[in-house]
């Protein structure tokens, strides 16, 4: 159970593995760093950039090449297997890294898992037409993230009578989805999806009680780096949120995320070494 077999590459997942972001959208607001500016993220600035990365401590490397900024602009299919693949693929030969692909898109799937990627990471959890089958078809691990709405809309006032069960009982649909499709229990991650139709309060109990969402006995994965939910509470811009952010993941291993997804992955691998020192210490560790 502890151990998550990631196509050649295996995650211990006793541990808290520290994901790293390495967005490849021309207009992706929240990766830092000057590499960004430019139109669009060379393939050498991007294995640079995971190199850094694993250097400081990620054993996963997310690339992502679709904007889910609310309202942001659609980004076509044969753009982003353009930007994608070429990263997947020089990544998975010159790094010793667990490559997660965050896409939607069953083309971009199909393709990323030929080229070495891990982890097929899908804010839409599978729900475009034919994404299932591409990820049953790939053997690889699927983080199944919710969202209520469409990045288009996701953020027009979200509403839920219980934002938890909301959560879990979306959970148990698409995980019944997945089995349907053979897709087994091994091979799924689940991720509260913060940010992803949520207000504040939302964001903050998802976090609070992320604990309750154990109960699929299935491994957590947060994402909340340098998310509103950090200008929420601190008014900060996107730039200046890191501590706020160290703080979820904090509070997120403790209440037992197994990934945490970040931009700053040096500082947020000390604080899981930390938090996780203080968890060994209480005795109750492994779950
Ligand atoms: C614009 C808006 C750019 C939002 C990037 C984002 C998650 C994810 C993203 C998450 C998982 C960001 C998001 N967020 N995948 N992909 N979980 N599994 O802020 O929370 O990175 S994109």
């Amino acid at each position: 159970m502890a151990i998550l077999q990631c196509g050649s590459r295996a995650l211990d997942l006793q541990y808290v593995q520290v994901m790293g972001i390495l967005n490849v959208t021309p207009d992706s607001f929240s990766d830092g760093g000057d590499l960004f500016k430019h139109n669009e993220l060379s393939v050498e600035d991007a294995l640079l950039r995971a190199t850094q990365m694993v250097k400081d401590g990620a054993s996963i490397i997310d690339v992502g090449g679709e904007s889910t900024r609310p309202g942001a602009k659609k980004v076509t299919l044969q753009e982003e297997l353009d930007r994608v693949l070429p990263v997947v693929e020089v990544i998975s030969k010159e790094l010793d890294v667990v490559i997660s692909v965050d896409t939607s898109q069953p083309e971009v799937i199909n393709n990323a898992a030929q080229l070495g990627a891990g982890i097929i990471n899908d804010v839409r959890a599978l729900s475009i037409p034919g994404a299932l089958a591409a990820a049953a078809e790939s053997k690889l691990p699927i983080c199944l993230m919710h969202m209520k709405g469409s990045p288009q809309d996701m953020q027009d006032a979200p509403v839920y009578t219980n934002v938890i069960d909301e959560v879990s009982a979306f959970f148990h649909e698409r995980i019944k989805a997945c089995a349907e499709e053979g897709i087994t229990l091994d091979r799924l991650l689940l991720d509260p999806g913060f940010g992803f139709g949520k207000t504040l309060e939302h964001n903050l109990t998802l976090l609070n009680r992320l604990d309750e969402l154990h109960g699929f006995s299935l491994p957590l994965l947060i994402g909340t780096s340098r998310k509103s939910m950090i200008a929420g509470v601190l008014d900060r811009d996107v730039d200046q949120r890191l501590s706020g952010g160290l703080a979820t993941i904090a509070i997120g291993v403790m209440k037992g995320a197994k990934i945490v997804r970040v931009h700053d992955v040096l500082e947020s691998a000390d604080v899981v070494r930390m938090t996780e020192a203080v968890l060994r210490e209480r005795g109750d560790w492994c779950e």
